[in-house]
């Protein structure tokens, strides 16, 4: 004990370790926000934003929202105003996540009354917390998904380049002058094996594979911008975004090596989120030239941005974030109690209404209903 009070009394003022504040101009591309409001205003701030006129700015930089605002998090309303007001103002720009896609697929008539894309319950559990917050007040709803149509699908400034998940040639071509603010569109994009449907696909979720693990069939993200002629083995686990121990390492097919289509060495340094990489993981770029910014704020892990200055190779460096809010992962806690409640108190009523069926069918027919 003695020896651990001196050495104590000993140590010097912890310092920290500061950066300097950013002057040059630039980007500083953020990554899925999720509803995590108090984190993005942290991480604004932390970069030098400050709010005025109720929009926050940076004298020399702009912030490029790489989509994914709503879904799952505690404060989804307060994120889209942010991000509108910066984006409205010009000191943002953003661009469509897969999870403002399927909000508007689900409120958007394709023309013959009937939604985008049929309502099941995996897309209303996921839009449940969107849902939920944004319908306190008459009209939001329709507010927001005005404001997200107009969103465009990828972000290019001269020698950079950001897209949700995945940058594909013929994707960006077909998309670059289009967004879901185009109503004739709505139909195609209804069936998901249609071009614009398609393409849509690989710019917001990215290639994925399915294989079959003890009889269950799995799927897995696929690191697409690395070529298969570039990867050492092209197995499942080597072509894997996020590799783990139980993926299969069998070959993959030719078909699924097609899904490595690559990310040319010398093409603009490109910035993507939508991968929610692992809480422990380091900051640091994929390749010299590609970078994800999405390190799972909404899961308890960082709200995290690449401040980019015009530089050709991405530098670790670069990297910045605030830690997940416990106000935040505690609103997420007690929203998944509430609903948990909701469906056991729902279970419940069922099985009491089955077992009620049950009791009348075993009854036996009233005498005065027989002949
Ligand atoms: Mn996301």
């Amino acid at each position: 004990m003695a020896s651990t009070r001196s050495r104590r009394a000993k140590a010097k003022p912890a310092r920290r370790k500061t950066r300097p504040p950013l002057t040059k101009a630039g980007y500083d591309i953020i990554g899925d926000v999720h509803g995590c409001h108090l984190e993005l205003t942290a991480l604004l701030k932390q970069m030098g934003y400050s709010k005025r006129a109720g929009v926050w700015r940076h004298k020399q930089r702009k912030a490029v929202f790489v989509g994914d605002l709503v879904d799952r998090g505690p404060a989804i309303r307060e994120t889209l105003e942010t991000v509108a007001a910066m984006v409205d103002a010009g000191a943002a720009h953003c661009i469509l996540g897969n999870h403002e896609r399927d909000f508007i697929y689900y409120y958007m008539n394709r023309g013959d009354g009937k939604p985008i894309r049929e309502h099941n319950k995996v897309r209303k559990k996921q839009l449940r917390e969107t849902h939920r917050q944004l319908s306190v007040e008459e009209g939001l709803i329709s507010h927001w998904i005005s404001w997200l149509r107009k969103l465009p699908l990828v972000f290019e400034a001269p020698g950079l380049r950001v897209v949700h998940a995945a940058w594909n040639h013929n994707a960006v071509e077909y998309w670059r002058e289009r967004n879901l603010g185009d109503k004739s569109l709505y139909m195609e994009l209804s069936d998901h094996k249609t071009k614009p449907s398609a393409y849509l696909d690989r710019l917001l979720f990215g290639p994925w594979l399915t294989y079959e693990k003890d009889g269950k069939e799995k799927t897995t993200r696929v690191r697409w911008y690395a070529s298969a002629d570039k990867l050492a083995g092209t197995t499942v686990w080597h072509g894997a975004f996020r590799r783990n121990s139980k993926l299969p390492r069998r070959e993959m097919t030719d078909q699924e090596k097609r899904l490595l289509w690559g990310y040319p060495s010398d093409a603009p340094p490109l910035f993507t989120g939508h991968q929610s990489l692992p809480l422990d993981a380091k900051m640091k770029p994929m390749r010299a030239n590609l970078a994800c910014v999405d390190y799972s704020a909404v899961y308890g892990g960082r709200l995290c941005a690449y401040r980019w200055s015009g530089e050709k190779v991405l530098k670790a460096s670069s990297f910045v974030a605030v830690p997940a809010h416990p106000k935040t992962q505690a609103a997420i806690r007690k929203q998944k109690e509430i609903e948990a409640a909701r469906q056991a108190e729902k279970a419940a009523q069922a099985k009491q209404a089955a077992a009620a069926a049950a009791a009348q069918d075993a009854a036996p027919a009233s005498p005065a209903a027989s002949p």
